[in-house]
C-alpha cells in the first residue's frame, strides 16, 4: 500500500512532460528527459521509540439498564419502635345493671322524742289556713270582678249557691253580714247588682227566724221606717218561709230558708 502511493506521482510527472507546451517548467524538463525508473519500497525501519502515553479518553456512553437483581435475604427483626400518640376518646357506652345492694349501714343515733300530736294538730290548722285562703283569694277575685257601694257600705255579690244560714256565715266570716237594705239608696244599688248580673233573686239579710210574723235585719236590728215587701208579701206560705230574698226589681220576698241560692254581702266602709 504505501509502496503504490509513492509510485504513482511519479509517473504522473512523466506523462506532464510530453504534452505540455513550452513553459519555463516544460523547458526545465525538456532538459531532464523522463526516464523509466523502477520505484522499490526500501527496507523495513527500526521501530520508533515508544510514544508518551496519551490523554485518558473522553468517558463512553451509558450503558442499558442491568437486569432486576435476585432478591435479598430477609434482614433481621427490627427493635421495637416508639408508643404512638394517645387516640381520641370514644363514644360513651350504654349504661350498666345496677348493682348488688351494699352492706347495711350501722344504726344510727337514737332521735329526738316525737311530739307527733301537737305536729299532726298544727298540719291539721295549716290545711284548714290553706282552704281559708283559697276561699279568701276566691272572694277577692269576686269582689275585683265587680263590687256595689254606697256611702257607707259595699255590697258583694257571691255567686255561690248556699242556704241562708250557711251566706250569712259566709259573710260574716268575712266582717260582714248579709245585706241589710235600710234605705231607697241602698236598696237600689243591690237591686242594680242583681238585675246586672242577669240574676231573679238572691238572699238578702231578713228574716222572721226569732218570732214568726216579726222580721228583723241579719245582725238582729230591728225593721223601723223602710221596707220594701212585694204585694201580698209576706205570707209565710206553707208556714214555711221566714228567710227573706230580693228580686231584680229591688222587691222583697219571704221565702224558706233551706234553698241554696246566691246571696249578696254587706261591708261597713270603715271596717274593709
Ligand atoms: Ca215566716
Ligand atoms: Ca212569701
Amino acid at each position: 500500500m504505501r509502496g503504490e502511493k509513492l509510485l504513482l506521482p511519479v509517473i504522473l510527472i512523466c506523462v506532464l512532460g510530453l504534452t505540455l507546451p513550452q513553459t519555463s517548467y516544460g523547458q526545465h524538463l525538456s532538459e531532464e528527459p523522463c526516464s523509466v525508473q523502477i520505484l522499490v519500497p526500501g527496507l523495513k525501519g527500526e521501530p520508533g521509540e515508544k510514544g508518551e502515553k496519551g490523554a485518558p479518553g473522553r468517558p463512553g456512553r451509558v450503558g442499558p439498564p442491568g437486569e432486576i437483581g435476585q432478591p435479598g435475604l430477609k434482614g433481621q427483626k427490627g427493635l421495637m419502635g416508639r408508643y404512638g400518640k394517645m387516640g381520641p376518646s370514644g363514644m360513651k357506652g350504654v349504661k350498666g345493671d345496677m348493682g348488688d345492694p351494699g352492706p347495711r349501714g350501722p344504726n344510727g343515733e337514737p332521735g329526738v322524742p316525737c311530739e307527733c300530736t301537737p305536729l299532726r294538730k298544727m298540719i291539721g290548722e295549716m290545711d284548714i289556713l290553706v282552704a281559708q285562703m283559697s276561699s279568701e283569694l276566691k272572694f277577692i277575685k269576686n269582689a275585683v270582678a265587680g263590687i256595689k257601694e254606697t256611702d257607707s257600705k259595699v255590697y258583694l255579690l257571691v255567686k255561690e249557691e248556699k242556704r241562708y244560714s250557711d251566706a250569712e256565715g259566709y259573710c260574716q266570716t268575712r266582717g260582714g253580714h248579709l245585706a241589710m237594705p235600710k234605705n231607697e239608696g241602698s236598696n237600689t244599688a243591690i237591686a242594680g247588682y242583681i238585675s246586672e248580673a242577669g240574676l231573679s233573686r238572691v238572699y238578702i239579710g231578713i228574716h222572721d227566724l226569732d218570732h214568726e210574723g216579726v222580721f228583723t235585719y241579719v245582725d238582729r236590728s230591728p225593721m223601723t221606717t223602710f221596707s220594701k215587701w212585694r204585694k201580698g208579701e209576706p205570707n209565710n206560705a206553707y208556714d214555711d218561709e221566714d228567710c227573706a230574698e230580693m228580686v231584680a226589681s229591688g222587691e222583697w220576698t219571704d221565702v224558706a230558708c233551706h234553698p241554696t241560692m246566691y246571696f249578696v254581702c254587706e261591708f261597713d266602709k270603715d271596717s274593709v
